[in-house]
């Protein structure tokens, strides 16, 4: 099997990454290949580092305001290393229309809300406030809008009563472990996830 090689982009502690890494194996449609971060020295480059991933900090800070110049040198470093499919788990800097047209259809995120409910940050507190008793997680490809692109599959988790923003986040991470390999490696693998823009529900609990 010819594995999709794929980056991560991340700014942080990169759990979302380590289940990406720990679901790779023998029948995995995906390789990644390298992991990038925006951020020096966060926990998420040594993650990459333990399991034997390159793992390189560009960071935004140094091109100034300029956004563009910083994606180029991340467009520019991903082309370099053949990379297929970019996948961010917590990158946190918005990307222009440059690099996501650069990069349409090989672009994916995951998201801790159910959207199209609640884009944005804060999502488990506003969950919460909303009085909605099912939240979740989904993984959808990214788009210039933020949280908007279609998506590619969502995993639901109870809201319970006498819920804290802190607990629901935790119970969401945990669901987004399952869900963001499964999500990718649907993508991977080619058919039907990649074919259309229509909704699918990945059931990752099963
Ligand atoms: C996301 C959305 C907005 C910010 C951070 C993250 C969610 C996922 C995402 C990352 N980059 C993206 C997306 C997306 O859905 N669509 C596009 N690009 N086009 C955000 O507002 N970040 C700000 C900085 C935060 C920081 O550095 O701490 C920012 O100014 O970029
Ligand atoms: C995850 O909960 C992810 O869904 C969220 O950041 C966290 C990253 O955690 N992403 C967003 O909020 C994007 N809008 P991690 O670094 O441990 O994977």
């Amino acid at each position: 099997m010819t594995r999709k090689r794929v980056a991560v982009l991340i700014s942080g502690r990169g759990t979302n990454l380590q289940a990406l890494l720990d679901a790779q194996g023998p029948f995995c449609p995906y390789e990644i290949v390298v992991v990038v971060s925006n951020n020096a020295g966060v926990a998420g480059l040594d993650r990459a580092r333990e399991a034997g991933v390159e793992a390189v900090a560009i960071e935004h800070r140094a091109f100034g305001k300029d956004r563009e110049a910083f994606e180029r040198a991340l467009d520019a470093f991903l082309r370099d290393r053949n990379v297929e499919l970019v996948a961010l788990a917590g990158f946190m800097r918005v990307l222009t229309s440059y690099f996501v047209g650069a990069w349409a259809g090989k672009l994916i995120n995951i998201h801790p809300s159910l959207l199209p409910s609640f884009p944005g940050l804060d999502t488990y507190a506003r969950a919460l406030a909303s009085g909605a008793k099912l939240a979740g997680c989904s993984v959808h490809w990214v788009t210039e809008g933020v949280d908007t692109g279609p998506i590619i599959g969502q995993a639901a988790v109870p809201v319970m009563p006498g819920d804290t923003p802190d607990a629901l986040a935790a119970r969401t991470l945990e669901a987004e472990h399952l869900l963001y390999p499964a999500c990718l490696s649907l993508v991977c693998g080619g058919a039907p996830l990649s074919q259309g823009p229509a909704p699918i529900l990945v059931n990752a609990f099963l």
